[in-house]
């Protein structure tokens, strides 16, 4: 089998030391970081996407598969952030309160390095309160929130809500993005962007900063 699809089956059957190395293998092989991680990595959780939906998969099936992307996405993380240059400016990023899902901010934030962006990533779980404390702490140019679940997105709002009663909302920018986001939620809420796909986060960045310099 081809060495991206066998690493896509391996995510899908939820073997992380396996998932490992065949990344390990693959960049041997000379084979490049964004495809691996793409046609490789990702192609693997979009069939676990699929198989969760469908019901032919459960979580404990899901959890082994999101380990084994994990487990390729450290293997890839040095050489996607090769390309590091410079450091254009600072990115606050994290996972709303309510919600553990991680790989989607994961992949926005190895992007983001991959572009030369300072981020500070606060995990999972992070709260309207906490997302604020960290714009107050470390003034990013940038907050980027991410949400899988519809009962989680509200948090989008207050936090930027949180902003505007403490008077911070002027200096931050503030980008979203996950499977229920959508445009029309980021006019709603008054964000200032949104991108469907991790890849296109450096761009939307890139568009925030010549905003705030605007
Ligand atoms: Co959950 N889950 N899950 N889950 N899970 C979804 C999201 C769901 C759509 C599945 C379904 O029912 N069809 C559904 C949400 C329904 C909804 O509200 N709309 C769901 C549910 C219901 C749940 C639980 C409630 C299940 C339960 O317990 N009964 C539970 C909730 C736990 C919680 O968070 N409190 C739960 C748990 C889990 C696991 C822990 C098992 C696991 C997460 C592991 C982890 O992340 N470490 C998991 C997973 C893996 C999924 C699915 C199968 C895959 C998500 C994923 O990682 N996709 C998902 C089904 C699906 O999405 N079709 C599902 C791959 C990833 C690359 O895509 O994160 O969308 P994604 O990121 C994309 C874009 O959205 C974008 O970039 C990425 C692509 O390039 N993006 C951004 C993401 N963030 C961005 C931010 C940006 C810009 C772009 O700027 C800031």
């Amino acid at each position: 089998m081809e060495q991206l699809e066998l690493i896509s089956s391996t995510v899908v059957e939820g073997k992380a030391s396996l998932v490992k190395n065949l990344v390990e293998e693959a960049l041997d092989k000379g084979l490049s970081p964004v495809d691996i991680l793409i046609n490789g990595v990702i192609k693997g959780m979009d069939v676990v996407s699929q198989r969760f939906q469908s019901e032919d998969f459960y979580i404990p099936d899901v959890l082994l598969s999101s380990r084994a992307v994990h487990a390729g996405m450290r293997v890839l993380n040095p050489s996607l952030l090769k390309e590091n240059v410079s450091n254009p400016g600072e990115i606050v990023i994290g996972t709303v309160a309510g919600d553990l899902h991680d790989i989607g901010k994961n992949l926005v934030k190895i992007f983001l390095k991959g572009k030369g962006y300072k981020v500070i990533d606060l995990g999972i779980d992070v709260s309207a309160e906490d997302f604020v404390e960290a714009v107050e702490k470390y003034r990013p140019q940038v907050l980027a929130m991410s949400a899988l679940l519809t009962t989680t997105m509200p948090v989008m709002r207050e936090t930027i809500q949180l902003l505007e009663q403490k008077g911070l909302r002027k200096d931050v920018q503030v980008i979203i993005g996950g499977a229920p986001v959508t445009f029309e939620y980021m006019k709603t809420i008054k964000a200032d962007g949104y991108a469907n796909v991790a890849s296109q986060a450096p761009e939307l960045v890139a568009q925030c900063l010549a905003r705030l310099q605007s």
